[in-house]
């Protein structure tokens, strides 16, 4: 058995929820394609790239357009969001986030992000969690979406950890099976019927401890 020695987190709905605002962009652009889509519809959008997100939505509004135009609206959409992204504070942080990553460092433990995001950097920076984590990686660096390990791995690499000593938080049922898929310990955030392969699922990092971490260590 290895002994755990690096946390990765997924970043929307673990870290901060930005869901709430990639659902008014993406509402915004659907609303100006004269169509809609519920908020059940957009708990699919979860954890998905940027790309595959415009797709499933073109799919429910039944519009066809070619590549160039998937781009523009692409763009068009996260301009909208970037626009409420830079207004982030503090605030905006998820219950016993920040008190957790510190306990994580003070113990020793690596951290990273692992997010499918191309955003993540701006958000990281504006809420002021930059510097918790020893590496990032995003949508910018990797080329397949969850549940592909990639993100993972390349997160595992950079802190130099072997992937059987990460524990993975996430949120998304894609984001826990790309855990599973690289060798690494999942911490479910959400409720146990939804996230049904993680080793244990809790509410949010408010009720995460050491404790928690090192009885994943002996599962
Ligand atoms: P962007 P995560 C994901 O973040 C979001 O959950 C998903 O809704 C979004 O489409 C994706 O990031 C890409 O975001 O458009 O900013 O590149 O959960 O992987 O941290
Ligand atoms: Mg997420």
């Amino acid at each position: 058995m290895t002994k755990l020695q690096a946390c990765l987190f997924d970043l929307d709905g673990v870290i901060v929820d930005t869901a709430v605002y990639h659902y008014k962009a993406w509402k915004r652009l659907a609303n100006e394609l004269r169509f809609d889509f519920s908020e059940q519809q957009n708990e699919q959008l979860k954890g998905i790239s940027r790309m595959d997100s415009l797709e499933l939505i073109l799919g429910w509004g039944g519009v066809t357009i070619s590549e160039a135009e998937k781009l523009d609206l692409a763009t068009r959409k996260n301009n909208w969001y970037v626009e409420m992204i830079t207004q982030m504070k503090p605030e905006e942080i998820l219950p016993g986030v920040r008190e957790f990553l510190t306990i994580l460092k003070g113990a020793g433990y690596k951290t990273a992000l692992g997010s499918a995001s191309k955003n993540s950097g701006i958000i990281l920076e504006k809420v002021g969690l930059a510097d918790l984590f020893d590496a990032v990686i995003d949508g910018n660096s990797v080329t397949a979406s969850k549940p592909d390990p990639e993100v993972f791995l390349k997160g595992a690499e950079a802190l130099g950890v072997a992937p059987e000593a990460c524990v993975v938080f996430e949120d998304a049922i894609a984001g826990v099976e790309a855990a599973k898929a690289g060798r690494m310990k999942v911490v479910g955030i959400g409720v146990p019927e939804v996230l049904k392969e993680a080793d244990i699922v809790i509410p949010g990092l408010h009720v995460m401890s050491l404790e928690k971490l090192a009885a994943l260590n002996r599962s």
